[in-house]
């Protein structure tokens, strides 16, 4: 319940806020405790139950901004469909060259009542639909990557919980490939 309602705020809030991540990002570089933070959902997951089906993990329109000037953090996104399976979890990600990867969603900061960027824990993917990493939800914050322009490509791992390592090639471009806009 808790959940749907941030959901809800994150998405009335972020309708008129295209490249939040970039600006926010910026305030990233000011210090770590951003990344020690972990919802407290996160410590409470069981593992996934064996339901006897491999899952089948199909990841596309992947992309990643070129860096801001001056920058050295990105963002990039993607699509996950479970193709066969009843649930994975993507857990984290992993992208040649950068220092770090995080999940990032947008939530509200009880004490200010801003939206914020911080780390997610992991992202369930089930029957229903595809997960859907997007400008103005969430995303991949790419850490100490050297710049990337357009037209580049970066390699890439997605660690699913029960699919393992799935590699993904990010394309580097300024807006979302048309496949992601399905
Ligand atoms: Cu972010």
């Amino acid at each position: 319940m808790l959940r749907l309602s941030l959901s809800v705020a994150a998405a009335a809030f972020l309708a008129g806020c295209g490249g939040v991540e970039e600006d926010v990002a910026v305030s990233h570089d000011g210090g770590h405790a951003m990344s020690e933070m972990v919802p407290d959902a996160v410590q409470a997951l069981a593992p996934l139950p064996d339901d006897g089906v491999a899952p089948v993990i199909n990841v596309g329109a992947a992309w990643m901004r070129p860096h801001p000037q001056g920058r050295d953090v990105t963002a990039a996104y993607f699509t996950v469909s479970l193709d066969a399976g009843a649930a994975d979890r993507l857990v984290s990600a992993r992208i040649d060259g950068a220092d770090r990867v995080e999940l990032h969603g947008h939530t509200m900061d009880p004490e200010t009542g801003m939206m914020q960027m911080r780390p997610i824990g992991p992202q369930e993917i089930g029957t229903a639909g595809p997960l859907l990493f997007a400008p103005g939800g969430h995303h991949l914050m790419v850490f100490g990557l050297d710049p990337v322009v357009e037209g580049q490509s970066v390699s890439g791992v997605l660690v699913f919980e029960r699919a393992g390592e799935i590699p993904v090639e990010f394309d580097v471009r300024s807006t979302a490939p048309a496949a992601a806009l399905d």
